[in-house]
């Protein structure tokens, strides 16, 4: 029987005492979806309940290591005592390929100032100099960025002024991020911190001028599972020039150059979409909304993409490379979806895939039943036709939002007034995204920042037949005989993105949600009764 969402909802809050459960009230929505394009209100990007089990990060795994992590050639360093820099070590699987086999590659290197007592008393910034000095020393990188732990902000270090020292002194870039763990509600605000900085210090300062004819930006692709590199070798068959990608598979000098882009096109929203706003305001670069997981969607965003520079030659390359790629995808959905159609997901991640994946398991016939974001904000949720009534908390207000003006030379619109109708009417939506609830089912449950108690309740009533998740809730899941698929780090899969990625998917959910394994699996306590079960249930 299809559990009613809102008894669920009532199931999921009945536990809670009268505060928290008014406040999750607010998070937890059933979709419905109005005649004039609008859904119910999200309470998101607020605190977590303090003592709830919750899948978010910090603020510094959100800006060293989402946002900058995956530039190789940006040598890092953590300010801090060793046991609070875990996410200078890769913990993502973000990948990267240097042009050649010297190439510089930082990132499977971990460092760290590795503060002690007498720092946190008397103060860091001696240390971290020395540090800058060091690492300068062994790998004489182009540029050192400075990533701030939780303490450094309580003591005071000024980061920035030693890094405005150390950039003078060596004569390479060299940049700090105030990005305290505990600088916002999560790894959301660390996202921002690092837009603000990449903005400020690296992009617009090479003016090497691009010759090429279509010439766009990636934003908010990170590589994880080689994704990038199949977009790469996509619009690289299609004749569109990559300038640079924030910042899955990239270099410090293609952010330095990529406002000669003329599009950028964004994957995840939540990540970059500040980069992408202040871009157009100063450099007159538009942004669209582009979602390369599933193979409908890659096509749409190839085709928008064609549209944006509305020629002939690029639409027509463009139909001939998503029809070469359609024939493996459709022969890969004929073959699962008998075994898939109609099976249910769940979907619980970030601030982009609970959104992006939904689209795959559509092409596999699979229904989503409860979907949410662990740190997203009202307008992922709701699409960005919210952001005027979003309310500004503390938190928020809390990181800096830098002014941006026009920039008085560079500033280039890159479509004139009339060009813009034209590309709306052939429907590309610049500067917009609509978020998740418009494209979902009405009485899906949308769950915001779910906690542990939730998930597992969730997995009770509604018994999903995947759940997708990451690392932290994966072994709760599976030992509730329910498989997980990790859409952070794909598990040891992917990659997922473009056509050949949607094919690996579809097979990797075909085969989770239909393996008999659980059939066979025991806890050692329940071994002697099952004996026989798991018997006969061998030889059926
Ligand atoms: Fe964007 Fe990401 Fe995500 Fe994200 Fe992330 Fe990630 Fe994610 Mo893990 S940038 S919001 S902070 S798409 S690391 S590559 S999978 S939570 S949904």
């Amino acid at each position: 029987m299809k559990p009613n969402p809102h008894t669920a909802k009532d199931e999921l809050l009945k536990a809670y005492p009268k505060k928290t459960a008014r406040k999750r009230a607010d998070q937890i929505v059933v979709n419905e979806r109005r005649a004039d394009g609008g859904v119910p209100e999200i309470k998101s990007n607020v605190r977590t309940t303090p003592g709830a089990i919750t899948q978010r990060g910090c603020t510094y795994a959100g800006c060293k290591g989402v946002v900058i992590g995956p530039t190789r050639d940006i040598l890092s360093i953590t300010h801090g005592p060793i046991g609070c820099g875990f996410y200078s070590w890769l913990t993502r699987r973000n990948q990267t390929r240097p042009e050649t086999s010297d190439g510089a590659n930082y990132m499977p290197y971990c460092l760290s100032t590795d503060m002690q007592d007498e720092q946190i008393v008397f103060g860091g910034e001696k240390k971290l100099r020395a540090a800058i000095q060091e690492a300068y020393d062994i790998f004489h990188p182009k540029a050192i960025a400075i990533f701030s732990t939780c303490p450094v902000g309580l003591i005071g270090d000024d980061v920035h002024a030693v890094a405005r020292d150390m950039k003078e002194k060596l004569g390479i870039n060299v940049f700090g991020f105030s990005c305290e763990g505990y600088k916002g509600v999560s790894q959301s605000a660390g996202h921002h911190i690092a837009n603000n900085q990449l903005f400020k210090h690296v992009v617009g300062t090479d003016e090497t001028p691009r010759p090429e004819k279509f010439k766009i930006n990636l934003l908010g692709e990170y590589n994880i599972g080689g994704d990038a590199f199949v977009i790469e070798e996509l619009l690289d068959r299609c004749g569109i020039t990559l300038v640079a990608t924030f910042s899955g598979n990239s270099t410090y000098d293609a952010f330095a150059n990529s406002h000669m882009a003329d599009l950028n096109a964004v994957m995840c929203h939540r990540s970059i979409n500040y980069v992408a706003e202040m871009m157009e305001k100063k450099f007159g670069i538009p942004w669209i909304k582009v979602n390369f997981v599933g193979a409908e969607a890659t096509a749409k965003s190839l085709r928008h993409i064609a549209q944006y520079f509305n020629d002939a030659e690029l639409i027509e390359k463009v139909e001939q490379v998503i029809s070469d790629e359609m024939t493996a995808v459709l022969h890969a959905q004929f073959d699962v979806r008998p075994r898939c159609e109609g099976k249910t997901a769940m979907l619980f991640v970030g601030g982009s895939r609970a959104h992006s994946y939904q689209t795959l398991f559509k092409e596999m016939g699979m229904k989503i039943v409860a979907a949410g974001y662990e740190f997203a904000h009202r307008d992922d949720y709701e699409g960005r036709r919210v952001l005027p009534t979003i309310k500004v908390d503390a938190d928020s207000r809390n990181i800096e939002e830098l002014e941006v003006v026009a920039d008085e030379t560079r500033y280039r619109p890159r479509r004139g007034p009339e060009e813009l109708v034209q590309i709306r009417e052939a429907g590309v939506e610049l500067n917009d995204y609509s978020g998740m609830m418009p494209e979902m089912e009405d009485g899906a449950l949308v769950i915001d920042d779910i906690y542990h108690y939730e998930t597992e309740r969730l997995l009770e009533i509604y018994k999903p037949d995947i759940f997708c998740g990451g690392i932290k809730e994966k072994f709760a899941v599976e030992k509730a005989g329910i498989p997980c698929k990790q859409l952070h780090s794909y598990d040891y899969g992917g990659p997922y993105a473009g056509f050949r990625g949607a094919v690996n998917f579809y097979n990797e959910i075909d085969r989770m949600v239909n393996t008999r394994i659980r059939a066979y699996v025991r806890a050692p306590w329940e071994a002697d009764e099952a004996e026989e079960e798991v018997e006969s249930a061998i030889a059926s």
